[in-house]
C-alpha cells in the first residue's frame, strides 16, 4: 500500500489494499474475481468464506516477490466485486461464473476467480475456452472430481474435472483420494493422472506433466492437494499431499514453458483451520499473478 503522500483515512478493499491507481481495471494485468459460494461441499462448508479470507490475508503479504525479483503489484491487480451466489444450484452458478469471468478476459491479461467451492471451476474454465481453443488444464487436487454425478447434480465439488474435461483436456496432479467409478473412468478414458506421492519428482515429473499440457493453461487449485500439515482449512483434509515448495516447483515450472492464461484458488473453509491457512492461500494466489503475469515484463528490469 502506497498511502504516504495520501490524506485518505481508507483501507482499499481490495487483494494486497493496493492505492486505487494500482488496482484501476483498465490498466491492470490481472483481475481477481471473488466467489463466495459453497453450496454442494458434502463433508464441511465453509468455503463462502474463503475470498474475504484471502483479501483480508494478503493485507499482510509483501507487494515484493523475492524469488520473482519484482513488485507483481506494479502490473496492477483489479479486484472485483463478489459474484452474488445463484440459488438455483451448482450448474446455475456454473453459468453465472461463466458469464462474470467472460467479460474480464483479455489477451494481456490474467484472470483469477478465489473460490468458493470447486464446481465454480467449470464456469470459469469454460469462459477461457471460448477465448483460447487451445487451452488445457492443470487440475491440482487431492481428489480426482470425476464423478459423472453426485447427491444430485452433475455440476457438484465432485464433479468439476469430469464437466471440465467435456470442454478441453484435463492433467490432474496431487490426486489420492477416489471412489471406484473414477477409478475405472479414469482407466478407460486414459486421462493422464498424477498421483500423489509422486512416482518421480523434480525435474522428471515436471517434464511428465507439462508434456501433457497444451500451450495454453488455465490452473485450477483445490487447496486440498496441500497437505493437511500446511493447509488444514478446507473441506476435507486429506493426508499425504503436497507441500509448499512441490506447489511451488510445479507452478513455477509449468509458467515457464506454458502460457498460463488463467486460474483459480478454491476451498479454502477459514473456520476449519489456523489463520496461517488464510496466509498461505493468498500467498498462493500472489504466486500465481506472479508466474502468470511474468511473460508481460519480460524485457523489464
Ligand atoms: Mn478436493
Amino acid at each position: 500500500m502506497a498511502a504516504d503522500q495520501s490524506d485518505s483515512y481508507w483501507i482499499p478493499r481490495n487483494f494486497l489494499a493496493l492505492d486505487p491507481q494500482q488496482a484501476r481495471l483498465e490498466s491492470s494485468s490481472a483481475v481477481l474475481v471473488p466467489v463466495p459460494y459453497d453450496s454442494s461441499t458434502s463433508f464441511r462448508g465453509g468455503a463462502r468464506d474463503g475470498p474475504n479470507a484471502i483479501i483480508d490475508a494478503s493485507y499482510g503479504l509483501e507487494d515484493y516477490d523475492l524469488e520473482l525479483d519484482l513488485d507483481v503489484s506494479r502490473l496492477g491487480i483489479h479486484t472485483t466485486s463478489a459474484v452474488e451466489p445463484h440459488m438455483g444450484g451448482p450448474e446455475a452458478m456454473a453459468q453465472r461464473v461463466r458469464r462474470a469471468v467472460a467479460g474480464y478476459i483479455r489477451e494481456d491479461r490474467v484472470v483469477g476467480v478465489l473460490g468458493g467451492e470447486h464446481s465454480v471451476s467449470a464456469g470459469a474454465v469454460m469462459a477461457h475456452g471460448d477465448t483460447y481453443p487451445d487451452l488445457s488444464v492443470l487440475y491440482i487436487d487431492a481428489h480426482a472430481d470425476m464423478r459423472d454425478s453426485y447427491m444430485g447434480t452433475s455440476w457438484g465439488h465432485a464433479s468439476g474435472a469430469r464437466r471440465i474435461r467435456e470442454v478441453c483436456s484435463v492433467v490432474l496432479v496431487g490426486v489420492r483420494s477416489l471412489c471406484l467409478e473414477e477409478r475405472d473412468f479414469l482407466r478407460e478414458s486414459s486421462l493422464p493422472v498424477f498421483f500423489w506421492p509422486p512416482v518421480e519428482e523434480g525435474a522428471e515429473l515436471l517434464g511428465r506433466i507439462t508434456a501433457e499440457l497444451s500451450d495454453t493453461v488455465y490452473v485450477s487449485i483445490d487447496l486440498d492437494a496441500l497437505d493437511p500439515s500446511c493447509m488444514a482449512a478446507v473441506g476435507t483434509p486429506e493426508p499425504g499431499g503436497m507441500n509448499w515448495g512441490q506447489m511451488i516447483m510445479l507452478l513455477k515450472g509449468v509458467a515457464d514453458s506454458k502460457r498460463i492464461v488463467g486460474f483459480d484458488v478454491c476451498e479454502l473453509a477459514p473456520g476449519e483451520g489456523p489463520m496461517a491457512c488464510s496466509y498461505t492461500a493468498a500467498k498462493l494466489v500472489y504466486k500465481l499473478v506472479g508466474y502468470a503475469t511474468a511473460r508481460f515484463t519480460r524485457g523489464m528490469a
